[in-house]
């Protein structure tokens, strides 16, 4: 595979390959560096940009001074590798007065401590220059169905999400909020738990038009979905803002293995959505964003294996990237796609001037028999795809 370079315009958190292995059960594995030295090994690999936490680069406590100096020297040294900071986000999940929620917490004090730390975070966004501020509510959630009004928590969301986003154009920032679905943990289970249930609470917003979705892989997998079904009903929707691209093994933790690591053939159809689009559908909406990696380098790792992780997200999606665009390319697909009539779905079931009564007057035509013994070829198609991925 050829070495990425900016304009494939990777990304990563720093939160990524600065992870030093702190799990449920055990203790780090690694030091924590410098998060400038994490940003430099990333621009030298390859990346684009770099997107952070508050608090993966200052201390949940820091004074205005020390965040100011602190933030200020990180922006100096992407600006000195070339590096964008393409999205800023804030932790609302590990400081114990979260551990019932930011914007949801029961208690009141919370909910507005939480708000002004989030509104803080996206005057950093905008001051590092970032495009989106993603938002994951980790913490928004429950365990025990007793303990929430689940109706004043949508409220209680909903009202949050648009202050955040008024603020934003009041402000006159050049930003977008990106929520991040995940169904649980750390919660048992978190609100917005889907792309679906995100789209259904943002369509109740007042500034909804600048706050969209930050899929994650993984995250969609843990509910047993379909990732590449929700980066499309999410560009269907004008929703898709920012991704999380990671590896998952079917319903576990969140394991935030590197990209193509779990489910390879689905990582190969989201990259195959990502860059060639839906075939048939030239005119539909396009994911243009970064691409961005939310993984973790395993614990078992030091730091030269951070190091080839991170360069294994990047080679991963080059190489499914060579491979997607090869089975387009290829004849014997083309034919199978045709004979499977994935293309023809883009046509509209009734005529633009058709009515209903036409519809009926059709009915003739049709002979359900012959539909019925149709022969989409989609296991031939699939193998083509299996082909080219081996291959
Ligand atoms: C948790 C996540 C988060 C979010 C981040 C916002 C710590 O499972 O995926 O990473 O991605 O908070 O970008
Ligand atoms: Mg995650
Ligand atoms: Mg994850
Ligand atoms: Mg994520």
């Amino acid at each position: 595979v050829r070495q990425p370079t900016k304009d494939d315009r990777f990304s990563f958190g720093l939160w990524t390959v600065g992870w030093t292995g702190i799990d449920p059960f055990g203790s780090a594995t690694r030091p924590s560096l410098d998060p400038r030295e994490y940003a430099e090994k990333l621009a030298e690999l390859g990346a684009w940009g770099i997107t952070f936490h508050d608090n993966d680069v200052f201390p949940f406590d820091a004074d205005e001074q020390t965040r100011r100096r602190i933030t200020g020297q990180l922006k100096d040294a992407a600006d000195r590798a070339g590096l964008v900071i393409e999205m800023v986000t804030t932790n609302t999940f590990t400081h114990p007065v979260f551990k019932d929620g930011g914007l949801t917490s029961n208690d009141r004090s919370v909910r507005r401590f939480g708000l002004r730390k989030v509104l803080s975070a996206v005057d950093l966004a905008a001051e590092m220059g970032a495009g989106t501020f993603v938002m994951w509510g980790g913490r928004e959630g429950a365990e025990y169905d007793s303990s929430k009004n689940l109706y004043a928590a949508l409220e209680r969301y909903r009202d949050g999400l648009d202050t955040v986003a008024g603020y934003i154009k009041d402000q006159g920032y050049d930003l977008r909020i990106g929520l991040e679905p995940k169904p649980n943990e750390p919660r048992g289970d978190i609100f917005l738990p889907t792309v679906g249930h995100a789209l259904a609470l943002i369509a109740e917003l007042e500034h909804g038009d600048i706050v969209g979705l930050n899929p994650e892989t993984g995250h969609e997998q843990m509910a047993n979905l379909n990732y590449t079904h929700a980066l499309a009903q999410a560009l269907f929707s004008g929703k898709l803002f920012h991704i999380d691209l990671n590896g998952q093994k079917g319903l576990k933790y969140d394991q935030d293995l590197v990209f193509g690591h779990g489910d390879l053939l689905s990582a190969f159809f989201t990259v195959d959505l990502l860059e060639n689009g839906f075939p048939g559908s030239p005119d539909a909406p396009r994911y243009t964003g970064p691409k961005h990696f939310d993984y973790k380098p395993s614990r078992t790792e030091y730091f030269d294996g951070v190091w080839k992780s991170a360069e294994a997200n990047m080679a991963t999606y080059l190489q499914l990237a060579e491979k997607a665009r090869a089975f387009r390319a290829d004849p014997r697909v083309q034919e199978a796609l045709h004979h499977a009539g994935v293309a023809d779905l883009a046509e509209p079931t009734l005529a633009a001037d058709e009515t209903v009564a036409d519809l009926r007057a059709a009915a003739d035509e049709f002979d359900v028999d012959a539909a019925a013994e149709r022969d989409y070829g989609f296991v031939a198609l699939h193998q083509l795809a299996v082909e080219h991925l081996i291959g």
